[in-house]
């Protein structure tokens, strides 16, 4: 606690819930989840705030990426919870999923990015696309841990636009020959195995798993990020990589195979950032409560009554639509555009709430004794990958008048 900061037990204080502390949920959404939900959400809010809550604002500061953490994400079961436990994933239903994205974010996004990734980008394609062989080579792996993979879209050249991607592979005969670049892919630098996405002769799509140590695969790390300090970016550079023929994944190709992953991810990242917002939530209406300012509470102003009350209702509707596409992905319903108005709206009220909520705490906002600021800037991340807030509308333009507006 700073040092400015009263310790005297304010009437506001003393009035606060705990319930809406801990967990904001004024529309009792409790009431919509199963005892094996609320097990899996307390059990995965008791290992952030072991695991990564205390230690996490200096990672960031130091743009440390806790390579640790990846083993104990095996363990406690954050990598793959949809994927059957035949292959060493969780077996769980998608609400399952997003209740563990929510709280791993309540405690940092960069650390969301780590498991979303394992689980939505390099596990769920595997699972999906790949061969009998290749599920068995790779998932159990992933799932506990031992290794860490990465997904590789985005190019220098192709971020918003990957159908443009120039990454190629070309038929050698006993193997394939891979060439390209891919930049800005999240777990890249200790990544052990990556899903890469690149065009064959004929200019389709395929994936393509790569492994570290392959002659000509690098993955120089991205440095100087203001953003997901704790999470490590790189590159994945192509230079005549050999790729046995087994390692290209045989369910399907075309630019439909790395959308329906990015559906998935995007889907886990519209809960972890209502985790971000919840977060900000608590930690202002603590300073609020606390704070002494014009000899009252300052949470006894109308205007931070304000901010608070629309924190609320912005963290509760998001709530409920992450409740809602949440059943429709368990029954297999959901549809892009319901994803991207999930992503979007979810990742931009978190970030507006990250803003009021550093308000809230004047100078002391802008330390590290706060989460705020380091919620804030991860957010810019959140907010351009798995699609940009305006694609995530073009999407949905799409959708409302039949006409792409993309190009
Ligand atoms: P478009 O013409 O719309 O579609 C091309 C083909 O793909 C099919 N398709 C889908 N199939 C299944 N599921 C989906 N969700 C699908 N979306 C598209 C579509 O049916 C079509 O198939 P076919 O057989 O007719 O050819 O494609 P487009 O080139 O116009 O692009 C559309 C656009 C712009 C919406 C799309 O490309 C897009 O979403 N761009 C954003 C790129 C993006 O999100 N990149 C993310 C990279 S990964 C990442 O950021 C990880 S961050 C991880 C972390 O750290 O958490
Ligand atoms: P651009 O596509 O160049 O967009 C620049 C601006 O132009 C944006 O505002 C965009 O909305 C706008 N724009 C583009 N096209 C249109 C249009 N048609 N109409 C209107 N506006 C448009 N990618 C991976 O493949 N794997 C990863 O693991 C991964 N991790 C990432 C981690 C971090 C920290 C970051 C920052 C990015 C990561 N990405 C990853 C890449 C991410 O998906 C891209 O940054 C994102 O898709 C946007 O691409 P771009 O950065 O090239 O921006």
């Amino acid at each position: 606690m700073p040092e400015h900061t009263s310790t005297e037990t304010s009437p506001a204080k003393k009035s606060l819930k705990q319930d809406l502390f801990d967990h904001p949920d004024f529309y009792s959404l409790d009431d919509l989840f199963t005892e094996e939900h609320k097990l899996i959400r307390s059990s995965m809010r008791d290992f952030v705030k072991r695991e990564i809550s205390p230690y996490v604002e200096d990672w960031a500061q130091r743009a440390y990426f806790p390579y640790d953490m990846v083993r104990k994400f095996g363990e406690i079961g954050a990598f793959g919870p949809t994927i059957p436990v035949a292959y060493g994933g969780g077996g769980l239903d998608y609400i399952s999923y997003g209740l563990i994205m929510q709280e791993i974010e309540r405690g940092d996004s960069g650390m969301r990015s780590t498991a979303s990734v394992q689980g939505s980008l390099v596990m769920y394609p595997i699972y999906k696309f790949g061969s009998e062989a290749q599920r068995k080579k790779y998932l159990p792996k992933l799932a506990s841990g031992e290794w860490l993979g990465c997904f590789g879209l985005t190019e220098p050249d192709h971020g918003s636009n990957p159908s443009g991607m120039v990454t190629n592979f070309k038929d050698m005969g006993d193997h394939y020959e891979l060439n390209g670049a891919k930049m800005w892919i999240s777990n890249s630098p200790r990544a052990d195995v990556a899903v890469v996405w690149a065009k064959d002769e004929s200019g389709r799509i395929h994936g393509l798993i790569v492994e570290r140590g392959m002659p000509g695969f690098s993955t120089p790390e991205t440095h100087g990020k203001w953003s997901l300090r704790a999470s490590t970016t790189g590159e994945l550079v192509f230079d005549n990589v050999q790729v046995p023929k087994e390692n290209l994944l045989p369910g399907k190709s075309g630019l439909g195979a790395p959308m329906m992953c990015l559906d998935s991810a995007r889907y886990g990242i519209a809960w972890g950032a209502v985790g971000a917002a919840m977060d900000c939530y608590d930690s202002a209406r603590r300073y609020a409560a606390e704070r002494i300012q014009f000899g009252k509470p300052i949470a006894s102003f109308q205007l931070i009554q304000k901010k608070l009350a629309e924190m609320l209702t912005e963290i509760t509707k998001a709530q409920l639509i992450n409740w809602r596409i949440g059943t429709l992905m368990n029954e297999g319903k959901a549809t892009t555009p319901q994803i991207s108005m999930a992503k979007r709206n979810n990742v931009q009220i978190a970030l507006d709430i990250a803003r009021e909520a550093r308000q809230i705490h004047g100078g002391m906002g802008i330390t590290g004794e706060y989460p705020l600021m380091r919620h804030m800037m991860n957010l810019e991340s959140v907010l351009t990958y798995e699609g940009t807030q305006d694609i995530h509308l073009l999407i949905l333009g799409n959708k409302i008048t039949g006409i792409p507006a993309f190009v």
